[in-house]
């Protein structure tokens, strides 16, 4: 199996970071392949404690070749900062690649998504602040600025001059803000160059080439299917691929080298940011899932809004992303709930749906109809076998196996590297 693409199957925060370092042992390579500094991967390692916003989380396990594709968008302030906490850690990061076609997220990225926030009012997405969506619809209307155009000084800065004339006019005439010159962008990127320089190559080539040598390549997806571009909740979503699709367009390694889509689903569900979420909990057993599950971003910090499993999520996930398996993390967490509720389907003004509504509408007044299946009290911390699970626990593992239409390989009981149980 060298080629394993792992994938969010709700709206983020499933534990993608934790699934990824899980596999570190049998890794060669870790790609990254969507997304930027928004992602925010949490994994413990005895009793240390990383939070990875842009490098792949796989820059933690040594002898791991960690790759930033063409896919993803860079803020490059942000890439030395965290190479120098994890080098400061002890952490080796020497084997990081960048691809030479990844864009570059610059001080007008930032401050445009910031302001169109700010302008959206009630509208708002509730972006990270980051820059991300500017940058990308920066690549798309081709005017972007890329890695490599950097490493040519007059080039970058005819495409700086070019993008800030459409920016200023914005920032300026619309958002009422100063323009932002040519130079104080050019000088930014060019102070990064010499550090770059080494790190950048073709990462297609390279990847191509380590499948050819049998090698194991993890690609590892930010954000998640509910948030891609294409399938997620649009327009509340994030501007890249975060689905399985994207692992081969983000990294230039074709579709038929993927050979296991792993995707990651929590016990319950969580998501940050607005747009519509059936089973979402507005009462005391909302307040009770964010704090016991410590649901707050890793990113921002923002209080993750909480509800519970939502089964046509997952098959809907299943179905666009073509997973072969998945991880259920968090289990743990729902332990001492008398009863857990779960969406089976939803109401939409007197009319049941079995699948997630086409029309985004319908999603929005979406009520989920639940099914409840009993808890259990024992603390499921230390099992390591799924016979080890209180029966109860093994029931809602089996549910919800049967009614995402794959199977459930591993389930997570803590967040410690070995707080797992592998079954497949
Ligand atoms: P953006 O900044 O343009 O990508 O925001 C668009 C939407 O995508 C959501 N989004 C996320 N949702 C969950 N987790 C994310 N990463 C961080 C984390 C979040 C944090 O892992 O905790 O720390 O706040 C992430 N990144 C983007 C975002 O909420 C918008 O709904
Ligand atoms: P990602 O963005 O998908 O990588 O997920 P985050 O790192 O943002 O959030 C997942 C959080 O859950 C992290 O703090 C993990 O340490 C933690 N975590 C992952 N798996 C488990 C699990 O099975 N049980 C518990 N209790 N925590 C987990
Ligand atoms: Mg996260």
């Amino acid at each position: 199996m060298p080629g394993i693409v792992i994938v969010g199957v709700q709206w983020g925060d499933e534990g993608k970071g934790k699934a990824t370092d899980l596999l570190g042992e049998r890794t060669d390579w870790v790609v990254k392949f969507n997304g930027g500094n928004n992602a925010g991967h949490t994994v413990v390692i005895g009793d240390e404690k990383y939070a990875l916003h842009l490098l792949p989380s796989g820059i933690l396990s040594p002898g791991v070749n960690a790759v930033i594709g063409n896919g993803v968008v860079v803020d490059l302030e942000v890439l030395f900062g965290e190479l120098e906490a994890l080098n400061a850690r002890g952490v080796d990061t020497s084997r990081l690649k960048v691809s030479a076609n990844a864009h570059v997220i610059t001080q007008y990225h930032r401050t445009l998504d910031k302001v169109t926030e700010r302008f959206l009012g009630k509208r708002m997405i509730g972006t990270t602040g980051r820059g991300i969506g500017p940058t990308y619809a920066d690549k798309i209307n081709r005017v972007g600025i890329r890695v490599q155009d950097l490493f040519d000084e007059n080039i970058l800065r005819q495409k700086v001059e070019g993008a800030l004339d459409q920016k200023n006019h914005l920032l300026v005439k619309v958002f009422n803000r100063r323009a932002i010159t040519v130079d104080e962008v050019v000088d930014d990127l060019l102070s990064y160059v010499e550090r770059l320089r080494p790190m950048v190559c073709d990462t297609g080539l390279l990847l191509n080439d380590a499948l050819d040598a049998g090698d194991v390549v993890v690609f590892e997806g930010g954000q998640a299917t509910m948030l891609d571009v294409d399938h997620g909740t649009y327009p509340f979503v994030t501007s890249s691929s975060a689905t399985a699709g994207g692992a081969s367009t983000g990294s230039g390694v074709g579709p038929n080298r993927l050979d296991r889509i792993v995707g990651i689903v929590k016990a319950y569900t969580t998501r940050v940011g607005s747009g519509p979420f059936p089973t979402e909990l507005f009462d005391e057993q909302g307040e009770w899932l964010r704090k016991r599950g410590f649901e707050f971003g890793t990113t921002t910090g923002r209080p993750r809004r909480v509800g519970w499993y939502d089964a046509p999520v997952t098959r809907y996930a299943t179905r666009v992303n073509g997973i072969t398996d998945l991880v259920l993390t968090k289990l743990d967490i729902l332990t001492g709930l008398e009863q857990i509720p779960v969406c089976v389907a939803y109401d939409v003004d007197g009319e049941r749906f079995d699948e997630v509504p086409v029309n985004q509408s319908d999603f929005h007044h979406a009520t989920p109809i639940l099914e409840y299946f009993p808890g259990w009290t024992a603390d499921i911390s230390t099992a390591r076998t799924f016979e080890d699970l209180p029966v109860e626990a093994q029931e809602y593992v089996l549910a919800l196996e049967a009614m995402s239409g794959t199977r459930i390989s591993v389930i997570g009981v803590g967040p410690a590297r070995d707080a797992v149980i592998v079954r497949h």
